[in-house]
């Protein structure tokens, strides 16, 4: 017994010292010390063992089994060690080499040139508010004085979801929401994204966005829009900007008017940009129809407003002479890499 236990021991010992990995050695703890292990059937054995050595020999058992756990413990530190070193080894930084650029994004041409609008706007005391694309007929519509039979409303030109709700075609319908609540005055910008059935083209999308302007207070006047509207517009594109007012017809405001500003390229001369013309067409505007002010809880006996219309992408395209509107929605990096 005392043999077979001292050249166990050997043996194990070998064993352990040329373990290569915790993984081996663990496999060997197991093979020595675990139920089925070297160790344990000489355990087993004691029974055949004389009773008066059985003393004598459980304590070499013992001894043998503190020792193997001794030196499996050292070499596990040691294994240990050994791979802690080579991962630190491995992970060295130099800190010489030269760093790595970080790609930084931008803003989207549009949001650059709305952030650009909205800020003169802001300035001049107006909240900017948004609402929601899926709206109600009610809303984008009836509130807005666009009656039963208007183009507008055909299936042609407007996305609907029910018979009663749709993707707006404007942002007005935030706009008749804010009137709604009845809080006076009005001072709000309503930026975001129509649609209408168009088909696409350098000019034309499906999706595009709208920035809508309301004032609604007691005693607003037409000479408050054109003071507002050539403020902006001398803000935006210049101080040289000379704004003309030209008569034209929305449901929703009377009178009505579109506007041109003097083309910002050429100062009004004529160039390509204005084809020749020195003016640029830029909004819709009006004074807010009297029906509208009314049909959203409003006295137009007490108060007036006016209201006008931006195309979001026809102002980034000018500001920018782009000249097909789908390079702003295509994300082509060679494109937007350029703002
Ligand atoms: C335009 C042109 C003219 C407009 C009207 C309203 C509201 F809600 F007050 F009735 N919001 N926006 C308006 C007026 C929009 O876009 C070319």
């Amino acid at each position: 017994m005392k043999e077979k236990l001292s050249a166990m021991r050997q043996a194990a010992f070998e064993r352990i010292e040329q373990a290569k990995s915790l993984e081996a050695l663990n496999d060997i703890k197991v093979s020595l010390l675990g139920k089925k292990g070297e160790l344990t059937s000489v355990l087993k054995g004691m029974k055949d063992v004389a009773p008066e050595e059985r003393p004598a020999v459980g304590q070499m058992v013992n001894e043998t089994r503190a020792a193997i756990e001794e030196l499996l413990e050292k070499e596990r530190k040691v294994i240990a060690r050994r791979i802690r070193e080579e991962k630190m080894k491995n992970e060295v930084i130099d800190v010489t080499l030269p760093g790595k650029k970080k790609m930084t994004g931008h803003r989207h041409p549009n949001q650059i040139a709305l952030d650009d609008l909205e800020r003169v706007f802001i300035g001049m005391g107006y909240e900017v508010v948004e609402g929601p694309e899926v709206e109600y007929d009610k809303y984008n519509f009836e509130l807005l004085n666009i009656p039963e039979n208007h183009p507008a409303k055909d299936e042609q030109d407007t996305f609907y979801i029910t018979k009663d709700i749709l993707l707006r075609t404007q942002t007005s319908p935030v706009q008749a929401r804010i009137m709604e609540t009845g809080r006076m005055p009005i001072r709000i910008l309503s930026p975001g994204r129509v649609f209408r059935s168009d088909e696409v083209d350098a000019t034309h999308s499906p999706s595009f966005h709208q920035v809508e302007g309301l004032v609604v207070d007691k005693g607003i006047t037409l000479a408050d829009l054109k003071g507002t509207i050539d403020q902006w517009a001398k803000e935006f594109f210049g101080p040289d900007t000379k704004t003309k007012f030209r008569p034209h017809h929305f449901p929703f405001t009377e009178p009505s008017a579109e506007v041109d500003v003097t083309c910002f390229k050429c100062g009004g001369k004529g160039c390509r940009m204005c084809k020749g013309s020195g003016w640029i067409e830029i909004l819709g505007c009006g004074m807010v129809h009297p029906k509208v002010l009314k049909d959203c809880g409003i006295d137009p006996e007490v108060y007036s407003g006016f209201a006008f219309g931006i195309g979001l992408e026809r102002i980034t395209l000018l500001k920018y002479e782009i000249d097909d509107m789908r390079l702003l929605y295509e994300n082509d990096k060679r494109f937007l890499d350029q703002f």
